[in-house]
């Protein structure tokens, strides 16, 4: 498998999942400004979204779309997703929330032209991580155990810290537990990012 990625962007949830699924897998980062990879091709040639994470599988297929992925990474690592009747809807619906609600309202963060729009992205953000404190499973966010969906969650949570978006209760100690996680470590470090416990 082969991951295109950018340090710090979303594309960090597939790392931390392969990783703590024991997949192995080659990493090659994409300059997301002038789209190219770190080998000098064109990454539009190569996924002409333009976007991270896009997965290559081993018999050639790319995957392409943070629910998509994440949803094929829990496939082939159980552990990672979760059992029973409705335990892959669960998932799927709590990545496409993350992905369409939570990802969606940070990129004012990433685009914004003005500060009146970077307030109303906080604000939207907030709303949200409302609402997902309302729902957390404890200690994980779908419950007992940590998923591709904690994952995610990890590099949205991160990005509230480095934009100054206050985290309800009970999200400060779940990122703090999330980030000693070794999988996560490894991930931030080979993403060249210094640790969010002593950033934050
Ligand atoms: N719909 C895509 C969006 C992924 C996405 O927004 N990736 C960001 C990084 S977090 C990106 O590559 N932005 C650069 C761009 O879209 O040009 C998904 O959910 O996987």
């Amino acid at each position: 498998m082969k991951l295109y990625y950018s340090p710090g962007a979303c594309s960090i949830a597939t790392r931390i999942s392969l990783h703590d699924a024991g997949i192995p897998a080659e990493y090659e980062q994409v300059d997301l400004k002038a789209k190219v990879t770190e080998r000098g091709d064109d990454y539009l040639a190569i996924n002409p979204a333009g976007a991270v994470p896009m997965l290559v599988l081993d018999d050639g297929q790319a995957v392409t779309e943070n629910v998509a992925i994440l949803t094929l990474i829990a496939e082939r690592a159980p552990k990672l997703g979760i059992d029973g009747p409705l335990g892959q809807i669960r998932l799927i619906e709590m990545l496409s929330y993350l992905s369409t609600e939570l990802h969606a309202a940070f990129k004012p963060y990433f685009h914004a032209t003005s500060e009146d729009e970077k307030e109303k992205a906080a604000e939207a953000v907030g709303v949200r991580l409302n609402l997902l404190a309302s729902k957390f499973g404890d200690p994980y966010l779908l419950g007992s155990h940590f998923t591709v969906v904690d994952a995610y969650f990890f590099a949205m949570l991160r990005w509230a810290r480095e934009f100054g978006i206050d985290l309800p209760t009970p999200f400060p100690a779940y990122f703090d537990r999330l980030s000693d996680r070794s999988a996560v470590r490894q991930s931030l470090l080979e993403e060249g990012l210094a640790s969010p416990l002593i950033a934050a």
